[in-house]
């Protein structure tokens, strides 16, 4: 049953007081216009944002009126309706990896320390579990533990990992695992990039071209360009994703260190900002702590709801 589901659980635990306070707003309690200030307060806190937070408001008040609700509680369901359509109407939200050509290519980009090679690990892990071969790329090949770092993850998943020498050029890592996959028939390339920020030129330049290296090389092209943004970093890492996405179309983001945030509204506002969907989120630094990001379970488990 979907409930107990990891994603579910995880949320659970991580989800913290501020959806404990979202939740419980809903109550026995008389409707009063002390719950809607109080509602926009705590969603405008947690990251929701502005705009997407009086959006849902207004369509709540509609609500109340038309149904002529007494009492808070009776609102819950159709709040938590509202939060999974918001998340829904953006198309592939929560789809799985497209790996449909061998070998597929997933690259992680991100800024310095949003958990690039973390998902790099996981995703593996994952992968593998679900009977896929996999290869990973270290095409960070600026911090020097970089691809110690990776290949950690690698041994620990069983996995192969390509790399070349600290300071090579990181296009030629990924042309090399891209030819390694092919030698050996391998279903899924995942690459770690090198962390940068979004301002530097130079080094989106360079993301750009491994983007190239993979369009020329891989049959299916760059099948999967993700986003690694920290739940931490908040609005505060939206910037970055217009410029990421600039130098390589992104098909998604990765919601990494959601067991770290207070905040656990954010995932509502990449989806009202970024127009980007969310394809797997991050609960932990283990190799299990990654879930596809199903807009009903999260919402569910943010509000403490039951699975319809
Ligand atoms: N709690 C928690 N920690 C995470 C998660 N994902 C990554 N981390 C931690 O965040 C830190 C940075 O993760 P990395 O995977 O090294 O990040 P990165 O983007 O590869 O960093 P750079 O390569 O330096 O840009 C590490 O301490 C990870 O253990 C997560 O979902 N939850
Ligand atoms: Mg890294």
């Amino acid at each position: 049953m979907a409930i107990f589901s990891g994603l579910v659980s995880k949320v659970k635990n991580a989800a913290n007081k501020w959806s404990q306070g979202v939740s419980n707003l809903f109550s026995d309690s008389p409707l009063t216009d002390g719950f809607w200030d109080e509602l926009e307060e705590r969603l405008i806190g947690g990251d929701v944002g502005v705009e997407a937070s009086e959006r849902l408001i207004s369509d709540l008040r509609q609500v109340a009126v038309e149904r002529r609700i007494a009492h808070t509680g009776e609102l819950k369901e159709a709040f938590a309706g509202m939060l999974i359509k918001c998340l829904d109407e953006i198309p592939g939200m929560g789809s799985p990896l497209d790996i449909s050509s061998v070998p597929s290519v997933v690259l992680l980009v991100g800024v310095n320390g949003s958990g690039k090679t973390t998902t790099a690990g996981k995703l593996a892990a994952m992968l593998l579990k679900q009977g896929r071969s996999v290869i990973l790329a270290a095409a960070d090949t600026y911090r020097a533990a970089a691809s110690e770092q990776l290949k950690a993850w690698g041994e620990r998943a069983s996995v192969r990992v390509i790399a070349q020498s600290h300071g090579s050029d990181s296009a030629a890592v990924v042309f090399d695992a891209i030819q390694a996959a092919k030698a050996a028939g391998t279903e899924v390339v995942i690459v770690d990039t090198a962390g940068r920020l979004h301002t530097k030129s130079n080094l989106m330049d360079e993301l750009a071209k491994v983007g190239r290296v993979v369009a020329r090389e891989a049959p299916g092209g760059v099948g999967e360009s993700l986003l690694v943004l920290d739940a931490v970093m908040g609005q505060n890492g939206f910037a970055q994703a217009e410029a990421f996405n600039r130098a390589i179309p992104l098909s998604g983001v990765v919601l990494s260190k959601f067991d770290n945030t207070a905040k656990g509204g954010i995932a509502l506002c990449i989806a009202q900002k970024l127009r980007l969907p969310i394809r797997y989120i991050g609960l932990g630094e283990g190799t299990e702590d990654i879930e596809p990001f199903s807009p009903p379970d999260f919402v569910h488990a943010l509000l403490d709801m039951e699975n319809a």
